[in-house]
């Protein structure tokens, strides 16, 4: 009796122990394709918050994405250290510039698709790297085209992109409307409804407007340029027409006409910006 309690007992502690390998290796790679380390803001601040939840295991900041995944209001999840244990916070605003930290604090996450901070990510990539996505996701990354589509597909369509110049003045610029088709449409970008502050230099219909385009690689060229390859000229993927005002998968630090990582509406084609990123959240 007492050896089949035994047996009993490790059967269902290694049933658990895989159970839990399992569960945590499929949830880390959605963590991963989805969320990024924001910054940390104050346990004390819920300007934002929509809800909270108790969290008190070693996975919780997937299951907290999890939560955030399917609220339409979510815009970022927030994980606080507090006496009683860990808390995941749904949070439905931007991080408050300026937010003073006091107290517990809470480790902040928001779904990135691409980021550009300090060049030390090749951009320069054939169709399948920014199919599949590439770089760190720590830093520099460019998610991959086919998870985009999906984070669209299943309606995380508004896109911001947060700019900044090397003089640390920033800008933004948000987009109400911001689909990604699927491969078989080469990944075509629609994107409309511009709010911001960088001017819109992405949502327009002219002869050089990347709205409404088919994705481009160097290796895959679907850009309206009879001449260029305008992918290997702007030296990185985008959705180029003949060739683009924006390209903020261009060369880090190239102020060449056009091949650095411009947004025109700001800082001119001939202006390589220091930082970019583009988030994505639910309307
Ligand atoms: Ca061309």
């Amino acid at each position: 009796m007492v050896l089949y309690i035994l047996h009993y007992l490790s059967w269902m502690l290694f049933c658990s122990i895989i159970t839990t390998f399992i569960e945590a290796s499929i949830l880390t790679t959605k963590e991963n394709e989805f969320y990024n380390y924001e910054g940390d803001v104050s346990y004390d601040n819920h300007t934002h918050t929509i809800s909270t939840f108790d969290l008190s295991y070693s996975m919780t900041k997937i299951r907290c994405a999890w939560r955030c995944l399917n609220d339409l209001q979510c815009y970022a999840v927030e994980l606080c250290s507090t006496a009683n244990g860990e808390e995941c916070r749904l949070s439905k605003g931007c991080k408050a510039t300026g937010d003073i930290i006091s107290g517990p604090t809470c480790r902040r996450f928001q779904m990135v698709i691409q980021r550009r901070l300090d060049g030390s990510e090749n951009f320069y990539r054939n169709w399948t790297d920014y199919e599949f996505g590439f770089g760190n996701l720590e830093s520099e990354f460019w998610l991959g085209n086919k998870y985009i589509h999906q984070l669209t597909a299943n309606g995380h369509t508004i896109l911001r992109i947060e700019l900044e110049d090397h003089g640390g003045n920033t800008r933004y610029a948000e987009y109400s409307s911001f689909t990604v088709e699927d491969a078989s449409d080469n990944y075509r970008i629609q994107v409309s409804g511009y709010s911001g502050n960088a001017g819109d230099s992405f949502a327009g219909t002219c002869s050089i407007c990347n709205n409404g385009m088919p994705f481009s690689t160097y290796d895959r060229e679907n850009d309206n340029h009879s001449t260029l390859n305008c992918a290997k000229w702007g030296k990185g993927g985008w959705w180029h027409n003949a060739c683009h005002k924006t390209n903020l998968n261009g060369l880090y630090g190239n102020n060449g006409y056009g091949q650095g990582v411009n947004w025109e509406n700001w800082k001119t084609l001939s202006y390589s910006l220091k930082s970019s990123t583009m988030k994505l959240r639910k309307p």
